[in-house]
């Protein structure tokens, strides 16, 4: 809403109560939010999937501190507690409240033309963090901020290539089970596509299962029991988030499994939050293919690119790093999340 329609409103908004109030008509307040919505800032609808993960919470972290009332925004976020519908409707609010902006994580890839749709009608620009949505509609956002998942995939499958040959075990066939992330999330998608390419280079590579944890502990504990109890020759476990991974530790290690130093079992895993981090340095994980959950800086300085009328990329990229035992020590003290 720009500054004159939004006074506008809150003019009338004051009139209204004002005479509301005088006639005796109506006796409520003006909404304190409405009245305190300073002109220049910029009012952005912020829809959060949700808060199933250690990541999300970062992120969500990040996303409050960089648009701060300070740095210029006025910032509604509205957690969709995983829930598609939430976030449209989240959408569609926003829309009728006319904010300068509209930032969202879609769940899921699809399902969104319909609603941003009458985010473009509405002459309201879309921004998405994290993940992203169907190609066929990349014409309904105006730029992303967030990472290579694709890339983080295809990390972890070359990370398992140069390990197997390090330890002389190219030729040896390698049974692999998947925890997958909440199916349909571009981040499930780009980690399974990324390491499936890699894998499907190596014949003696076979993935025996995948099902999805969605994302959560309690899942991917879940799931990996059953994958115990179906399979005693699992060689590796791919994890598709810090958070089953931690799920499937606890799941290996109530069956009796070994899992640190020297163990039968690589376990590769996803975010490098620092509580995983440690796993790594104790040994559980084998690898922590990092995902910068970061992303608030550089979405206000989208923003403020976008206000000041400048042309922005389709897509900003937050670097992400690969984390081992040979480099762990060196990045934990200043994990934050
Ligand atoms: C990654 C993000 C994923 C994280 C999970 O881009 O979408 O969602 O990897 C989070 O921890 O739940």
């Amino acid at each position: 809403m720009n500054k004159w329609k939004r006074m506008l409103c809150i003019a009338t908004l004051i009139m209204l109560g004002g005479l509301c109030v005088s006639c005796g008509v109506f006796n409520e307040e003006i909404p304190e939010e409405v009245e305190t919505i300073e002109d220049d800032l910029i009012v952005v609808g912020y829809s959060q999937l949700g808060s199933e993960s250690v990541w999300r919470t970062a992120n969500t972290n990040s996303i409050e501190e960089a648009l701060s009332e300070e740095n210029g925004f006025f910032l509604q976020l509205k957690n969709a507690r995983q829930k598609q519908e939430n976030q449209i409707k989240a959408i569609r609010s926003f829309i009728s409240q006319q904010v300068d902006y509209i930032v969202f994580s879609p769940i899921e890839e699809d399902g969104w033309g319909t609603v941003l749709q009458e985010a473009q009608e509405a002459g309201i620009p879309v921004i998405l963090v994290d993940r992203t949505i169907a190609k066929r509609d990349s014409d309904l956002y105006t730029t992303r901020v967030g990472t290579d998942t694709y890339w983080e995939g295809e990390q972890a499958g070359l990370w398992l290539a140069e390990d197997l040959k390090k330890h002389n075990e190219s030729d040896k066939e390698i049974n692999i089970v998947v925890l997958q992330g909440t199916i349909g999330a571009t981040s499930q998608i780009g980690r399974s596509v990324g390491f499936n390419i890699v894998a499907n280079e190596h014949k003696n590579w076979r993935i025996v299962a995948q099902e999805t944890g969605d994302f959560t502990t309690a899942k991917g504990k879940e799931v990996m029991d059953k994958f115990i109890r179906l399979y005693d020759d699992i060689d590796v476990i791919v994890s598709q988030n810090d958070d089953m991974t931690v799920g499937a530790i606890e799941a290996l290690k109530e069956a009796g499994v070994y899992v640190g130093p020297n163990d039968d079992i690589r376990i590769i895993s996803f975010d490098a939050g620092r509580a995983a981090l440690e796993l790594v340095q104790k040994g559980e994980i084998d690898v922590d293919i990092e995902c910068n959950p970061d992303q608030g800086e550089m979405l206000a300085e989208v923003i403020h690119k976008l206000e000041r009328g400048e042309a922005v990329e389709k897509e900003y990229i937050v670097e992400d790093k690969i984390f081992t035992i040979d480099n762990v020590d060196e990045y934990i003290e200043d994990r934050t999340y």
